[in-house]
This record gives C-alpha cells, sequence and structure tokens, in this order.
C-alpha cells in the first residue's frame, strides 16, 4: 500500500484541511500519515478561533520518522501557516524526498481575489519558493495572482492568458502545474494544467454550479493525490477529483439548509470509490 504524509493544520469543526484529507485518502485505499501544523477549533472563516501552533513538533516528529527509517511515497502539504513552517516543510523534503517521491503542494492562502486572516503578500512569495520545490502544484487564480505578484482577474481571460499564467509558475520551479476554478464559459468550470520537461498543456471541465463552499480546495487535492498514488495519470487524477468535488458540492446543495460550515463530502465516498476502480 502507498503511504502519503499530508502535512497541513487539523481544524476541529468546519470541514477542511486535515478532517477532509484523512478520510478521503484512506478511502482510496492509500494510507495517510499526518504531520499536523496547527490546531484549530474551526477554520478561520469563522468569526473567532483557537490557534495552537505546533510550528516547534515538526522537526522532532520528523527526526524519529527519520530515526525509525519512515518512508513516504507522496509528501502533500496544504494549509502552512508561517514562514518558519515554510522553512521547516522545505526541510522535510530535502529529508524525505527519495527519487519515487512526488511532492504535492496546495500553497492554500487565497480565493476570490482575497488572502485568507493571517496571510501576507510576503508569505505568498514565500511560499513561491517552496512550489519551486514541487512535482505538482494546484494553486487557485487568486493563489497563482499571489505566488507570482501579478494582478487578479476574476474572469475576461482567454486560454492564452492562462497559458502564460501556467508557464510563469512553471518558472518557479515544479515540474507539472494545475490551475484550478478555471472558466472560459459561464456554464464550465474546471482546471488547466501543464507539464513543464513535455511542454504540454492539458484541461479538463465540467459544469459550474454558482455556489461556494469552503474546504473544496481540500477535497480536489486530497482527491488527486490519493488518485495518483492508485496510479492515475496527472490529467484522470484531476478528472477524477474535479468529478468528486461536484458531487460534493450537489450533494451539499441538495441537503436541507446545506452545511455552511463544510461540504457534505462523506455520503460522495462509495461514489468515489467505484469511479476509482472503474
Ligand atoms: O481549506 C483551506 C483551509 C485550511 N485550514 C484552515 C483554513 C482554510 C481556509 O480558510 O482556514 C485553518
Amino acid at each position: 500500500m502507498k503511504r502519503i504524509v499530508t502535512i497541513q493544520d487539523i481544524s476541529c469543526v468546519g470541514k477542511c484541511s486535515l478532517t477532509v484529507a484523512l478520510p478521503i485518502i484512506s478511502a482510496m485505499g492509500v494510507e495517510c500519515a499526518v504531520l499536523p501544523t496547527a490546531v484549530l477549533s474551526t477554520h478561520t472563516m469563522f468569526p473567532d478561533f483557537t490557534f495552537r501552533d505546533l510550528t516547534d513538533d515538526i522537526r522532532p516528529i520528523a527526526a524519529h520518522w527519520q530515526a525509525e527509517k519512515i518512508g513516504f511515497d507522496a509528501i502533500y502539504t496544504g494549509y502552512l501557516g508561517s514562514f518558519e513552517q515554510l522553512k521547516l516543510i522545505s526541510e522535510f523534503i530535502d529529508n524525505f524526498k527519495t527519487p519515487g517521491t512526488l511532492v504535492f503542494i496546495d500553497p492554500v492562502m487565497a480565493d476570490n481575489g482575497k488572502l485568507y486572516t493571517g496571510f501576507t503578500p510576503e508569505f505568498a512569495r514565500a511560499m513561491a519558493g517552496l512550489c519551486g520545490r514541487a512535482d505538482v502544484i494546484v494553486p487557485n487564480l487568486t493563489e497563482a495572482a499571489f505566488l507570482l505578484d501579478l494582478p487578479y482577474q476574476a474572469g475576461g481571460y482567454d486560454e492564452n492568458y492562462i497559458r502564460e499564467r501556467l508557464k510563469r509558475l512553471a518558472g518557479l520551479g515544479a515540474r507539472s502545474v494545475v490551475l484550478t476554478g478555471v472558466s472560459f464559459r459561464p456554464d464550465e468550470l474546471g482546471v488547466m494544467g501543464y507539464h513543464a520537461e513535455k511542454d504540454e498543456f492539458f484541461s479538463y471541465f465540467h459544469r459550474k454550479i454558482e455556489v461556494s463552499f469552503h474546504g473544496t480546495g481540500d477535497i480536489f487535492s486530497s482527491t488527486a493525490v490519493g488518485a495518483l498514488m492508485r496510479g492515475f495519470s496527472l490529467e484522470r487524477a484531476l478528472a477524477l477529483a474535479a468529478d468528486y468535488t461536484v458531487d460534493c458540492i450537489e450533494g451539499t446543495m441538495n441537503s436541507p439548509g446545506h452545511a455552511w460550515y463544510g461540504v457534505e463530502f462523506e455520503p460522495a465516498i462509495p461514489g468515489l470509490v467505484a469511479r476509482l476502480n472503474r
């Protein structure tokens, strides 16, 4: 069985980060080890939340794993809270990446043109440095703008604009770059990607749902990493992840008073597993 280590916070309520990654990756038949970076009472979209920083635990945990010769098939990072953590994760990659290890970085920090609470443009520039160490990065359009220190454009762009952004992102150093939340038509939303070594673009679009839920990026990334570990190509992994995310959003919308504190991804898990084995 493949083993992923995912490095992100645990938000106790408000499904995102580890409370999403663990169940989804496990359901996909892949072991999910965790390196929690912080414990929050809820995610940061709630008006108030507790935040216990676990930065000081990262090095001792990694040292223990090294002593035990524990290895990982993938290193998947999500929400990271400080410059110090970025430095420690880079060190973690130095220590744990082997030629067979996939480094998948979701530079979680912004959406809809705005940085999440607590993040700054300087942090985004430092995150760009970490992205340079990845095999795959999956920023949304807002995160891409902050990573590149370029203006954010919500819509009205064409394929050339996205291709240019992808090439610039690849310039940070990642081998494959995926932009999420791309839309060229009012009824379509999807991802567009770029394999830097092959100089090849690819894309996958699905119907657009006019609603945005918190935590969907984590559902998408967790599913994509899980599928990569199950042997899917990047293109197929992203398509599976996009379809599952849409299923989750639709399921949530159909649920009475749809849960504002998290997408109901659980009922859609059997469908995900069925698609995985199809
Ligand atoms: O879903 C991304 C995410 C993860 N973790 C925390 C967050 C967010 C988004 O706001 O606040 C703590």
